[in-house]
């Protein structure tokens, strides 16, 4: 769009959109500026379509689920996988760690507001001894992973405008974890303007639209734009590692994983978990019209996400998506230039605004609506895609509420679960409920190991080994 004043204000009116300039003669100089910038980030065309198509254009058309079926995806060998498949998949994951093809990327520009946590989420103390934060958790995952194989792994992060210098300064804080700065990199996603539903763009406040950040998948075309692909090109990275902020369990760097993708020439790979119960709020991996796909439990009728197999009474769609990907980067890029451009999806929401004296409204029920892309629509796109298993213990507990399911207390538990059974691999003796919980809080660094197999060298090295009590930390 134009820079000069006018013909953004001009482009805004004759857009049907005058309103987002209702105060501007009121404005001082610099706010005035300031609400020219945001406008002038605005795609009309786009917000004129997405309206037209996701807002005013009657009710939602719901998705056409003819020929649905579950997703076939790679066993693990515990559960009948092929164990030799898995054995040449962690090799080859190994060999292109060792080759420093391989970088590992955070999306956290979410805003949290489930959790109700102001700072940036990765920012939230969630170990159970020492209250590491998930930033912490994953740089040490990552720092281990590069010693491992012997080549340091870039990091890529994604934030949002809101906590983009709050994330930057807390990794500067804490001298990044240890990690090389210069190996650690921050890329802002992009953000959307809100509408009411009438399709007009909400200001926030008299001098400001209301903006937000455009959703996950938003993070192929900030990794584009941001140069980042073009960086991973010239340090010799072709595949990334995806994971979300909120979830310290993760195997940020997961060889088996890295190497069935790399094995299967997939470009986009995801994991999956046998969903805990027919209603978990998790995407469910399926197969529509030929195509993997994963369809958002607020998208699959209640009767498809309770369906059972009657030889055996498990759920037909169990396989949950836990938001993990391996991704080549190459693919991104295609995705982020538009040949499979990503559908956007519609969140009702409650959204600050102001009245039309130009008055704070903070509205108790949706005022409006927010527009997102997720990443893992592009998984349609993509050449070989792939779904393997995974244990929920090992890949996924992730924090979302402040109470209840997938809360801090439920994470810190599973946290407990995974480092006790790990002792117990090791042959340390660890009391534990029959839920695995064990009686005392232990914590592990992921420097002295994150996996079974890592904990379990690093314990056998100790000499003497310490007694397992309450607050050990390794
Ligand atoms: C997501 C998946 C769900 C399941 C679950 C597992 C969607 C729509 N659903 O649910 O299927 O896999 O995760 O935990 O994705 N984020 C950004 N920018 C944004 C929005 C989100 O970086 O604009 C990040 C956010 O910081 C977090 C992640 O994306 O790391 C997930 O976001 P969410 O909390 O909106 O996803 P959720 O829990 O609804």
């Amino acid at each position: 769009m134009t820079r000069d004043p006018n013909g953004i204000i001009e482009a805004y009116r004759r857009a049907g959109q005058g309103q987002v300039f209702a105060f501007v003669d009121r404005l001082s100089p610099g706010s005035r500026a300031r609400l020219l910038d945001e406008a002038a980030e605005v795609d009309l065309a786009e917000v004129e379509r997405l309206s037209r198509t996701l807002v005013t254009g009657g009710a939602a058309r719901a998705l056409d689920l003819a020929g649905l079926a579950p997703a076939p995806y790679e066993r693990m060998p515990a559960r009948g996988g092929d164990p030799t498949a898995w054995s040449a998949a962690r090799a080859a994951g190994e060999e292109a760690l060792r080759a420093g093809r391989v970088a590992a990327f955070t999306v956290a520009g979410g805003q949290g507001t489930r959790l109700g946590y102001d700072a940036p989420k990765g920012t939230f103390p969630v170990t159970p001894v020492r209250g590491r934060s998930l930033f912490e958790v994953f740089a040490g995952k990552i720092l281990a992973a590069g010693r491992r194989h012997g080549r340091p792994i870039h990091w890529f992060v994604m934030t949002s405008h809101q906590n983009h210098a709050a994330t930057e300064a807390f990794f500067g804080e804490n001298r990044h974890f240890g990690l090389d700065p210069s190996r650690v990199h921050f890329l802002r996603q992009g953000r959307m303007p809100a509408v009411d539903f009438s399709g007009k763009i909400l200001l926030e406040s008299e001098g400001s639209l209301a903006l937000s950040p455009d959703g996950h998948g938003g993070s192929l075309r900030a990794l584009e734009r941001s140069g980042a692909l073009d960086l991973m090109a010239s340090e010799g990275i072709d595949t990334l590692s995806y994971f979300q902020v909120d979830n310290p369990l993760v195997r940020c760097i997961d060889p088996a994983f890295i190497g069935w993708h790399l094995n299967r020439r997939s470009q986009m790979s995801s994991k999956a978990v046998l969903k805990a119960y027919p209603l978990e709020k998790l995407g469910h991996f399926c197969v529509l019209r030929g195509k993997l796909v994963v369809i958002e439990y607020s998208d699959l009728p209640e009767a498809y996400q309770k369906e059972t197999d009657p030889s055996d009474g498990s759920l037909r769609y169990g396989a949950g998506s836990i938001a993990i990907h391996v991704i080549d980067r190459e693919f991104i890029r295609d995705m982020a230039r538009g040949s499979g451009s990503l559908p956007f999806h519609r969140a009702d929401k409650k959204i600050a605004t102001v009245d039309a004296e130009g008055r704070p409204v903070r509205p108790q029920k949706a005022n409006g609506v927010k527009f997102e892309l997720f990443v893992f629509d592009a998984i349609p796109s993509a050449g070989n895609p792939i779904v393997i298993e995974t244990e929920r213990s090992d890949d996924f507990s992730p924090v979302k509420n402040a109470e209840g399911v997938d809360s801090p207390r439920t994470c810190r538990a599973d946290q407990l679960r995974q480092f006790a059974r790990w002792f117990k691999a090791a042959g340390a003796e660890v009391p534990t409920d029959p839920s695995g919980l064990p009686e005392m809080a232990l914590e592990v660094s992921p420097l002295f190991g994150y996996d079974e197999r890592t904990f379990c060298e690093s314990w056998s090295r100790l000499d003497p080994k310490p007694a397992v009590t309450d607050g050990l930390c390794l």
